[in-house]
């Protein structure tokens, strides 16, 4: 186990390296769970939470929805950011401050200073629920890092190498916990493995996972 203890705005928390600019801030929205929680479900309440179509046919497991600017969407055409919801045709509902400030002090702690999100990718796992390997590769700017936040119930990440077939690292990703990917992390090959049944007091039977992005 690696790692350092560090102060940021007055809470201590543990930031460990996961690889080369890879780091997880164990705990780092812990002080947000109720407003980050809240958000989420204004946010869905105005663009539901739907299982996209991948350009090969195959409905997603995960269930998806966007705020800010930009909302990441796929269908039989292809994947790409759009500023329109698909399901309603109405702009994704704005980020809110408290999730764009968290992402922005996750990233600056990390040393990405001046990271401003314009999309922020929720995605929803329920039991049996995975992402498949895959890079993020559809935002323009691929010196702005990725951040990511977990919240309900655990899921083992994993976390790959530049190539397709590179060994993975498997990380608990548990409820509060933070991960900052830029530079030479930024096109890891990376997947979530199917979500084991399980209850968390904030979110019953959901894993919920916030990605943020400077997409356009
Ligand atoms: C490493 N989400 O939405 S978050 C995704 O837990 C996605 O829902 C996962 O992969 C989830 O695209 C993983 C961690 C993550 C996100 C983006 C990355 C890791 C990354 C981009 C590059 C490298
Ligand atoms: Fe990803």
């Amino acid at each position: 186990m690696t790692g350092d203890l560090f102060d940021t705005e007055g809470a201590t928390v543990w930031q460990e390296r996961l690889a080369d600019d890879a780091v997880l801030l164990h705990g780092f929205a812990l002080a947000d769970q109720h407003a980050l929680l809240d958000a989420v479900e204004r946010i869905a309440a105005a663009a539901p939470f739907r299982h996209l179509v991948t350009p090969g046919g195959f409905t997603m497991s995960v269930a998806m929805t966007n705020c800010g600017p930009l909302g990441w969407v796929s269908d039989r055409r292809g994947y790409r950011y759009d500023a329109a919801d698909p399901l309603t045709g109405a702009p994704w509902p704005a980020m809110p401050d408290v999730l764009q400030r968290l992402a922005s002090a996750a990233a600056a702690s990390a040393g990405f200073t001046h990271f401003e999100p314009d999309a922020c990718l929720i995605n929803r796992y329920d039991a049996g629920a995975r992402l498949s390997l895959h890079q993020d590769r559809d935002e323009r700017d691929m010196t702005q890092p990725i951040v990511s936040v977990s919240l309900g119930v655990p899921a083992v990440f994993q976390f790959g190498g530049m190539q397709r077939n590179d060994a993975k690292v498997r990380v608990p990703l548990l409820h509060g916990d933070v991960v900052v990917w830029g530079g030479r992390s930024r096109l890891a090959y990376h997947a979530v493995a199917p979500l084991k049944p399980n209850v968390h007091p904030l979110t019953g039977p959901y894993r919920i996972n916030l990605t943020f992005r400077k997409a356009g």
